[in-house]
């Protein structure tokens, strides 16, 4: 459990000037993180596009990323997925590709009774020996983690943790009161990186931890050593960049992307329906946002 603690960046789509998935442009990012000194990569998820990719393009990634970071990071594969079937498929790819654990958001679209999301995620626990974080997001799901559903799952071993990307720290600390000393609690909101930790989070997976690892190793370092002032000042550096990232034309991935080209990787844009940055928000926001990163850095 300890080896899961840290700052673990949701890892990102990575694609050619076409849009098709890219071995190359994966590759560099696993190298940019590793050397930021991120302790892991949550691959395949929201932040990976993963409900606009099929399922050859989603396998490619998980491998590109453990070919590349296998050993040296630890490495959790996202396999939610439209289908309990193809969520199974990438879950028993990621064991053969030798992942450190598994994570899913719950069944999207239909809003489905919980025995139904009961069995999904236990379906995906079933198909493989590996550990099992479950994805709490919903605000893109539309489902809310009941703390009854919560007790139910974590009766079996494999649970190890939950992603909680609910906006109530309140959930925080009542999945890891529930949960308990052994089990991981990950913060989702970005935004509350600082309060997550202090309320019962042990670590964190968020969407903008690679466009600014900088900061949220920072951060990190200062909720472990009780320098609370330091890590409030550095949420505030944090949220600033977080607003001004999703304030420009396009989607926030866009903006981040463009930013990361900036910062010296290129992992391509974002595709359909997606839109990437354009005009004058391309041309002067974004440097504008490099340059608050490293004001903040410094
Ligand atoms: C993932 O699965 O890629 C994530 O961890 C992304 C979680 C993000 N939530 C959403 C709705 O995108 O990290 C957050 C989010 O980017 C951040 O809080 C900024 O709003």
């Amino acid at each position: 459990v300890e080896k899961f603690k840290g700052i673990i960046p949701a890892f990102y789509a990575c694609y050619d000037e076409t849009g098709d998935v890219s071995e190359a442009r994966t590759k560099a990012l696993c190298s940019y993180l590793f050397d930021k000194g991120v302790q892991g990569l949550y691959v395949g998820g929201s932040s990976g596009e993963c409900i606009y990719q099929n399922l050859e393009e989603r396998k490619a990634t998980l491998k590109y990323v453990a070919e590349s970071m296998k050993g040296k990071l630890i490495l959790i594969a996202h396999v939610g997925a439209p289908s309990t079937r193809e969520s199974v498929e990438l879950a028993k790819y990621a064991e053969e590709l030798g992942y450190d654990a598994l994570s899913a958001i719950p069944p999207i679209y239909f809003k489905l009774p919980e025995s139904s999301i009961y069995k999904y995620w236990t379906s995906i626990m079933d198909a493989t020996g590996l550990p099992f974080i479950i994805y709490n997001i919903p605000q893109t799901t539309g489902y809310n983690l009941s703390l009854n559903l919560f007790g139910k799952l974590i009766e079996n071993k494999k649970v190890i943790g939950v992603k909680n990307s609910s906006m109530p720290a309140l959930d925080i600390e009542r999945f890891k009161a529930a949960g308990g000393e052994n089990f991981i609690v990950f913060n989702g909101p970005d935004e509350q990186y600082v309060s997550g930790r202090l309320i019962g989070a042990d670590a964190g997976i968020g969407g903008t931890y690679a466009a600014m690892p900088e900061l949220y190793l920072k951060a990190e370092q200062y909720v472990s050593t009780g320098n609370f002032a330091k890590a409030r000042s550095i949420q505030k550096d944090i949220n600033d960049l977080i607003i001004a990232l999703c304030s420009l034309n396009g989607n926030m991935y866009s903006a981040i992307k463009e930013v990361l080209k900036l910062r010296g990787v290129n992992v391509g844009s974002v595709r359909g329906p997606l839109e990437p940055v354009t005009g004058d928000d391309l041309e002067t926001k974004i440097p504008a946002i490099r340059d608050m990163i490293d004001a903040a850095i410094a």
